[in-house]
């Protein structure tokens, strides 16, 4: 069972002006092959799936923990599109005049002819994520192998994502899911090297680029948020912790599992309304609709 909180991992800037081609970019991180909707649910399933867990626990309580720490990055992707598209298309009453005109060019016509203005679980190319996705083997060493493969696949794609575009709220979301994708990439390098003696480690990093290279992410690594493997759990999947611990493949600094501090992260954004992809309310509408209800 998850326990929800009302709060995303970080508070997310709100951009200058809505910019709906780089929520189009963004949606990949979302749902695309290698986006957050693809690590959560490979984790989940394989966690529900996991047999013979007793003399393997944990490696069970890693990849459920990992699971439900992606659940918040799903979320933490959605709100930024969603922000990201605030204000994207300017209409008053009049249809004739083709207010959404300007949107017919952008690279998702989803986002405002299904949506209000809003995230999808899509790909950028507007391709709707689906359960292929999901490899789920049975064997452990195949699972962790592909886990491990599936964070740096993801890495690259947060990397050209950020290349992409220079929009605030993007960036910083991009920069601390760089920090938890790598803190994911390592946990899953030391469970297949706990598993089988391979120094998985040493070929990290990938793509060849330090986290340090982007200003929103070398600010959580300089306040040790890569060296941490948070507990989602009040008190189950503790024994994550047997495998995040030792030095930091890449640093040489001290990892160490605990629990999420209670003032982590910021409240869920209370979005903007988007009056002008709803039904735009003229007077005439407003006293007909006030009339059914029985008002003045
Ligand atoms: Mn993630």
């Amino acid at each position: 069972m998850i326990l929800r909180l009302d709060r995303i991992a970080i508070p997310l800037p709100k951009s200058d002006s809505p910019d709906p081609n780089a929520a189009a970019a963004v949606q990949e991180l979302l749902g695309g092959k290698y986006g957050e909707m693809s690590t959560l649910m490979n984790y989940t399933y394989q966690s529900f799936n996991f047999r013979g867990r007793t003399p393997l626990r944990p490696f069970y309580d890693l990849v459920a923990n990992i699971a439900a720490e992606e659940y918040g990055h799903i979320e933490l992707v959605a709100y930024t599109v969603n922000l990201i598209l605030t204000g994207a298309g300017k209409r008053d009453s009049d249809p004739t005049t083709a207010p959404l005109e300007p949107l017919k060019d952008v690279r998702n016509s989803y986002h405002w002819i299904a949506a209000g203005n809003a995230a999808l679980p899509v790909d950028s190319m507007g391709n709707p994520w689906n359960g292929t996705f999901v490899t789920a083997t049975g064997n452990l060493k195949t699972d962790l192998l592909f886990n491990f493969h599936l964070e740096c696949g993801a890495r690259a794609n947060k990397i050209r994502a950020y290349e992409s575009t220079r929009n605030p709220t993007a960036r910083a979301m991009i920069g601390y899911l760089l920090v938890r994708g790598g803190v994911h990439i390592v946990s899953y390098a030391k469970a297949l090297e706990k598993l089988t003696g391979a120094s998985v480690g040493k070929v990290l990093p990938i793509p060849d680029i330090s986290n340090k290279k982007f200003p929103e992410a070398k600010a959580h690594e300089e306040k040790g948020e890569h060296l941490k493997l948070y507990q989602f759990s009040v008190d189950d999947y503790k024994r994550a912790g047997e495998i995040w611990t030792g030095p930091h493949p890449e640093d040489g600094k001290e990892c160490t599992f605990q629990h999420l501090p209670k003032d982590y992260g910021a409240p869920a954004p209370d979005l903007e309304p988007e009056p002008q992809l709803g039904a735009p309310l003229d007077p005439e509408t407003l006293a007909d609709m006030a009339k059914k209800l029985g008002g003045k």
